[in-house]
């Protein structure tokens, strides 16, 4: 386990869950990991496929779902920018806490760093307990360690009722 450090000399992976719904999610989903792929240092590594999963929350429609892996040359804040950049691009706007929303992007886990800081938490707070994130990251990176538990993703999963999850067929 390592803390914080500002500084990436090397590029690191980091997991990063995708979720939508509102508007045409799927190709929002799509359009924004291309996004990601396109800046300079940011690679795509892996991309899991979409889930139909049901809303966690207030009532409202079912949410597509999915996690792709990076390689990142930025260091966690500077990640963090870029992903609320293109959240606000595909027009998210910040409303009701756990509403609906067309696109919101999470960054899960910045290689095997805990940072707990007012505006990041890594790994996120939440990721152990909802299958819509664990499906597909178990998918992509079942051997990830989450560094606060000390237990691999492929573990996580087997721990939370997975019932609400449905792969989208042909994704
Ligand atoms: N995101 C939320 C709240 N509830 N439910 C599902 N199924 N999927 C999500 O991505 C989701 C949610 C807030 O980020
Ligand atoms: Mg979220
Ligand atoms: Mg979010």
């Amino acid at each position: 386990m390592r803390y914080a450090c500002s500084c990436v000399r090397n590029p690191v992976r980091a997991a990063i869950a995708l979720g939508s719904n509102l508007g045409d999610s799927l190709s929002i989903l799509e359009a924004a990991t291309a996004e990601l792929a396109a800046i300079p240092d940011i690679q795509l590594q892996a991309k899991s496929s979409w889930y139909i999963t049901k809303a966690v929350g207030p009532p409202q429609p079912d949410y597509l779902n999915g996690c792709i892996i990076l390689k990142v040359g930025i260091d966690a804040q500077e990640l963090l920018k870029t992903l609320l950049a293109i959240e606000q691009k595909f027009g998210r706007v910040r409303q009701e806490r756990w509403g609906p929303r067309s696109l919101d992007l999470d960054l899960l886990l910045y290689d095997d760093l805990i940072i707990d800081t007012p505006n990041l938490q890594i790994p996120h707070p939440r990721m152990q307990e909802r299958a819509f994130v664990l499906v597909p990251l178990a998918e992509i990176a079942p051997d990830w360690v989450e560094p606060i538990s000390g237990f691999v993703i492929r573990d996580l999963v087997k721990k939370v009722d997975c019932s609400d999850v449905h792969l989208l067929k042909g994704s």
